[in-house]
């Protein structure tokens, strides 16, 4: 992969409240830790719905990564892709491999779900009566399932052995966790803390946020 033309998609601007969480990071961090050259497609808020971003992203959002003129969506499809290709990623012997691969399903199905809900209740609902009555049920789900993180992560630095693309993924979940809330779980705390330490995480981080500095003025005057 290190000599195929990887385009990535991702948005010129979102919100302040999105700016360092949007899913490409993920993508740009597990490309950055690879060291595959790649370029940024960078869209417009609304052309994620254009039949010609459709076509690539069925549901409409990004990323998409495309690898030599064949697209991939979903970010775990992407990572996994990006993993295959890179050692470092992901170890060669079969039972780490199957490690990794559940911890990345676990990251995307188990512990993103919850999370996402509590996001989704804090930052869009109108609702804000019917929004707290659920809210408490919720953190109790977060909880649960950071409590068995923790517990399986136990003293080790990296979930599945050595450093992976599922410590990606579940760093990048982690981090949407309400802080006060990551504060009652110390050893996930230092997880993340240790995750977005590594340089290739900042190259990511500052590679999603330039162009929402230069794209700021306009979305601003437009609304
Ligand atoms: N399951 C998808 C979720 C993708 C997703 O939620 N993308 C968001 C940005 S993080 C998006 O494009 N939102 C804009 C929209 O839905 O219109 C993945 O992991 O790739």
């Amino acid at each position: 992969m290190k000599n195929s033309k990887l385009t990535l998609t991702a948005f010129d601007w979102v919100p302040d409240f999105a700016q360092g969480h949007v899913r490409d990071l993920r993508v740009r961090w597990a490309l950055e830790e690879a060291g595959f050259p790649y370029e940024v497609e960078v869209m417009a808020q609304g052309a994620q719905r254009a039949p010609a971003h459709l076509r690539r992203q069925p549901f409409g959002q990004i990323p998409t990564l495309e690898i030599d003129g064949l697209s991939l969506f979903e970010s775990g499809a992407i990572l996994w892709r990006i993993a295959e290709a890179d050692d470092a990623l992901l170890p060669a012997d079969i039972a780490a491999r199957s490690r990794v691969l559940s911890w990345v399903f676990g990251a995307l199905n188990s512990l993103e779900p919850p999370i996402g809900m509590l996001a989704t209740l804090d930052l869009f609902i109108e609702d804000k009566d019917a929004a707290a009555r659920i809210r408490p049920e919720v953190v109790r789900a977060v909880q649960g399932k950071l409590k068995r993180l923790a517990e399986a992560l136990g003293p080790d630095p990296h979930i599945a052995g050595s450093f992976s693309v599922a410590d990606i993924l579940l760093t990048t979940v982690l981090r949407d966790v309400p802080d006060d809330l990551l504060a009652g779980f110390p050893s996930l705390q230092a997880y993340v803390e240790r995750h977005t330490a590594r340089p290739a995480f900042s190259a990511a981080l500052e590679g999603q946020m330039r162009p929402f500095a230069e794209n700021a003025a306009r979305y601003e005057k437009a609304s």
